[in-house]
């Protein structure tokens, strides 16, 4: 599939702000591909797909959760996480997305996971970075992520679990172990 029929498949599942958003995360993801050595053409489709989900009903995410029989702890945190395994599920079943690195880059957007591989850590940090994104701290893991993938991960995740403490929120068991893997493994 090529990126402007991938394109087509996703816009009319966006509002045009989040569609916005997925067009700075393909671009900033093809260039971290580029820098740091990930296939190029699966970091842009991964991007393209990785918030397809992100506006279907509570109720049918759930349905999802339930019936595909993915992890039902997901159900008892916020259903923000919840768009990311569902929309991996979708982007098989509706666009035919096959390849299982493209979809578990899709899978773990939002809270990252043990082990991560390149393309989830490059579609997790493009999402983070993107152009479009204003929020405290986001220039400076732009900086890092000139330099260093796993130092930009690191501290993008610091910032996040900082920001749901901050507001009192749960912490998803997967975004502590991603951040926990990523620092156990990386060199700095
Ligand atoms: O879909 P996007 O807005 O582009 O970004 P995203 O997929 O990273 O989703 C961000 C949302 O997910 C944000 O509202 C915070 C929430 N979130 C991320 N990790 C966790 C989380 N919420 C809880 N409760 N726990 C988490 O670990
Ligand atoms: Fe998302
Ligand atoms: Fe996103």
């Amino acid at each position: 599939m090529n990126r402007d029929q991938a394109l087509q498949l996703v816009k009319p599942q966006l509002t045009e702000h989040r569609y916005l958003h997925t067009i700075g995360v393909m671009e900033t993801a093809i260039k971290l591909a580029d820098r740091y050595g990930a296939d190029v053409k699966k970091a842009e489709l991964a991007a393209i797909f990785h918030d397809y989900a992100k506006f279907r009903p509570k109720d049918e995410m759930k349905q999802i959760i339930v019936e595909q029989r993915m992890p039902s702890i997901l159900l008892e945190y916020n259903s923000e996480l919840w768009h990311a395994p569902v929309g991996a599920f979708l982007v098989e079943k509706e666009a035919g997305i096959t390849d299982p690195v493209v979809l578990d880059a899709i899978r773990y957007h939002t809270s990252g996971r043990i082990g991560m591989t390149l393309l989830d850590k490059i579609v997790y940090l493009a999402d983070y970075i993107e152009p479009g994104r204003h929020f405290p701290g986001v220039d400076q893991v732009r900086a890092i992520a000139e330099e260093d993938l796993d130092n930009a991960l690191i501290q993008s995740m610091k910032n996040t679990i900082q920001f749901l403490l901050k507001k009192n929120q749960p912490v998803f068991p997967d975004t502590f172990n991603a951040y926990n893997s990523i620092v156990k493994n990386s060199g700095g």
